[in-house]
């Protein structure tokens, strides 16, 4: 298995989560995004969207989209299972990751971030401002639900890592990079905090990769 992605990549990070709990192994080659790695032609050509991750399981076209290539990796490696067996559960581990992955991280890649300074005027200030409403804005949902609904466990679905969970870590470690307050939201705060206590979430941590600053 082989995969583009970059030290930083909220979405990368998931998929190396989900790698090392199915103890999976995989090649990692990193995109420089501050360097625009992303669009250059011999790049575009892996992946049209200019985006990491993509992943290789034998030959290309590679897979993209981080939840898709979850569901790619738990079709082929079941166990230990990151989805829960019974149907209620599970969309609702699938739904708490979509809060992540596609209602929150998408509005801070750097393609967004550039695109708003550079069309709009706007400065960094202004920028990070933005980001960090979008991102308290997917916390309070996740803490909002993690503490009121039924379904919570040790994790955010029951008492076994889902894609909830590897979605929820990936977005926590951004608040570190993006200066966003954290402690309006403890249920997050405390399944984050377990997860990254766990040597498979410890090893894909953005700030363990090669090209993290020190
Ligand atoms: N929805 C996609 C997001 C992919 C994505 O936007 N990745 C970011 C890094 S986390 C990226 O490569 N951004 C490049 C850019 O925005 O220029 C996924 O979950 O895989």
């Amino acid at each position: 298995m082989k995969m583009y992605g970059n030290w930083r990549s909220a979405a990368a990070f998931r998929v190396r989560i989900a790698l090392n709990l199915k103890g999976l192994a995989c090649e990692e080659t990193f995109i420089d995004l501050d360097a625009g790695d992303q669009f250059k032609p011999e790049y575009l050509a892996i992946n049209p969207q200019g985006a990491v991750p993509a992943f290789f399981d034998g030959d290309g076209p590679p897979l993209t989209q981080s939840l898709a290539i979850l569901d790619y990796l738990e079709d082929i490696r079941p166990e230990p299972a990151l989805l829960p067996s019974d149907p209620k559960a599970r969309a609702r581990a699938r739904s708490l990751a979509q809060v992540v992955a596609c209602d929150t991280h998408p509005l801070y890649v750097p393609r967004v971030r550039t695109y708003l300074m550079s069309a709009y005027d706007i400065p960094k200030d202004g920028m990070m401002g933005f980001v960090r409403h979008w991102f308290e804005t997917g916390l309070k949902t996740l803490e909002t639900r993690l503490a009121h609904e039924p379904g919570t466990g040790r994790y955010a679905q029951g008492d076994a890592i889902s894609h909830a969970d590897l979605c929820l870590v990936s977005l926590w470690v951004g608040t570190g990079i993006f200066g966003v307050e954290t402690a309006p939201y403890p249920t997050v705060k405390r399944i984050a905090e377990d997860c990254l206590s766990q040597e498979a979430f410890a090893r894909a941590h953005p700030l363990r990769q090669p090209g993290a600053p020190a």
